[in-house]
C-alpha cells in the first residue's frame, strides 16, 4: 500500500514525526531550513498533505503550483497564513490548533500585562547596567493591575481566559469588544461587559488584543486609537502583528501618550520596527505567548491527528473551512 505524501514545513518534535511516519511518507524539516515561498512550492508539488505553522503562506500561487495537495495543517489557532477562499476554491482542507493553547497562551497574556504594567523589563536592564545605586520612592513606579479596569479587544476563547484571570485573580473590572456579543452566562463567568470600542479604548487601563488578523482587523490601534487611550494606560498585543499600527505605536510611547506596551507580535516579524527597540517602555518578547513544551506538543499532535483522521476518511478534526 502506498502511504500518502507529506510535508512538514518546520522542525518539530521528532516523536510527532514519527508518529507521522507510521502513517504517511514524510518530508521533514528538522533542520529548520526557512524555505523561500518558491522552496516550498517545489517541496509541495508532490505531496498531498502539509504540517504547517504560521509562517508558511498557503495562497492561490502556491496550490496551483501544487495540485495534488488535499490538507494543510496548521499548528497555530490562528491561521492568517492561509487564503482561505483559495484554498476552498481548489478543495484543500485547512485546519488549525485551537483550545489547546487557550490557557496557556491566555498565562502569558497575563504576564505581559503585569511585567509591563510594572515595568520589570526596564528594571532588569537598569540593574544589569549597574545604574541601580539606591532605593528611591518612584523608581520605575508602574500603573496598578488589581482593581483597575482591564479592555480586551477580541473575545474568543484567549480573550475570555484573560478575562477569567483579570476578574477573578486581580478583582479587575473588564470591559471587552468583539464582533459579536458574549451570551449572558459566558459574560457571567468572565464577569464582563460589552462596551463599544471607543468606549473601551477610553476606559481600559489595561487593553489587551486578542483578535484575530484580517483586513478589517489591519491597524486595528493605530495613532488615532492610541490617542483615545489613557495616558497612564497600558496595552499588550498577543495576537497578530499587522494589528498594531507599530509605527504609530512607537511614537505613542515614545511621548508617553500612553505608558506603556508589550509587545509578543510585530508587523514584519521577526523584523521589529527600529523605533521600538529604542523606546524603553516597552516589554518585547519574540512571540512566544503558546510556548511551553506540554501546549506546544498538543498543537503538534492535534495537527497530525488532523491529518490522520482527514486521510482516514474521517474527516478534519478542527477544520477551518468545508471543502466538497
Ligand atoms: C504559534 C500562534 O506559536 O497559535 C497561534 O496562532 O500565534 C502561536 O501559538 C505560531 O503561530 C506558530 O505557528
Amino acid at each position: 500500500m502506498t502511504l500518502p505524501r507529506i510535508l512538514i514545513t518546520r522542525a518539530l518534535f521528532p516523536e510527532v514525526v514519527d508518529h507521522l511516519s507510521q502513517h504517511f511518507e514524510v518530508e521533514a524539516n528538522q533542520a529548520d531550513a526557512l524555505w523561500s515561498p518558491a522552496e516550498l512550492a517545489e517541496r509541495l508539488q508532490d505531496k498531498e498533505g502539509a504540517l504547517t505553522t504560521g509562517t508558511q503562506r498557503i495562497d492561490a500561487a502556491l496550490l496551483a503550483a501544487c495540485p495534488q495537495l488535499k490538507v494543510v495543517a496548521n499548528m497555530a489557532v490562528g491561521y492568517n497564513n492561509f487564503d482561505v477562499a483559495a484554498m476552498t476554491a481548489a478543495g484543500v482542507q485547512g485546519t488549525n490548533t485551537p483550545d489547546v493553547l487557550t490557557e496557556t497562551t491566555a498565562d502569558f497574556g497575563f504576564a505581559l500585562l503585569m511585567a509591563t504594567a510594572r515595568r520589570m523589563a526596564e528594571g532588569e536592564r537598569l540593574l544589569r547596567a549597574g545604574q541601580w545605586t539606591q532605593w528611591r520612592y518612584d523608581l520605575l513606579a508602574g500603573a496598578e493591575v488589581h482593581g483597575s479596569t482591564l479592555g480586551i479587544l477580541g473575545m474568543g476563547r484567549i480573550g475570555q481566559g484573560i478575562a477569567r484571570r483579570g476578574a477573578h485573580g486581580f478583582g479587575m473590572q473588564v470591559i471587552y469588544h468583539n464582533r459579536s456579543r458574549l451570551d449572558p452566562a459566558a459574560e457571567a463567568e468572565c464577569r464582563a461587559q460589552y462596551v463599544s470600542k471607543e468606549e473601551l479604548l477610553r476606559q481600559a487601563d489595561h487593553l489587551v488584543l486578542v483578535l484575530p488578523y484580517t483586513a478589517e482587523s489591519h491597524h486595528a490601534i493605530g495613532a488615532a486609537e492610541l490617542a483615545q487611550m489613557k495616558p497612564t494606560a497600558t496595552l499588550v498585543n498577543i495576537a497578530r502583528g499587522g494589528i498594531v499600527d507599530d509605527a504609530a505605536l512607537a511614537q505613542a510611547l515614545r511621548e508617553r501618550r500612553i505608558a506603556a506596551a508589550g509587545l509578543d507580535v510585530f508587523e514584519g516579524e521577526p523584523q521589529v520596527h527600529p523605533d521600538l527597540l529604542t523606546v524603553p517602555n516597552v516589554v518585547l518578547t519574540p512571540h512566544i505567548a503558546s510556548a511551553t513544551i506540554p501546549t506546544r506538543r498538543a498543537m503538534a499532535d492535534l495537527a497530525a491527528d488532523n491529518l490522520i483522521a482527514f486521510f482516514d476518511g474521517r474527516g478534519a478534526l478542527t477544520p477551518v473551512n468545508r471543502i466538497g
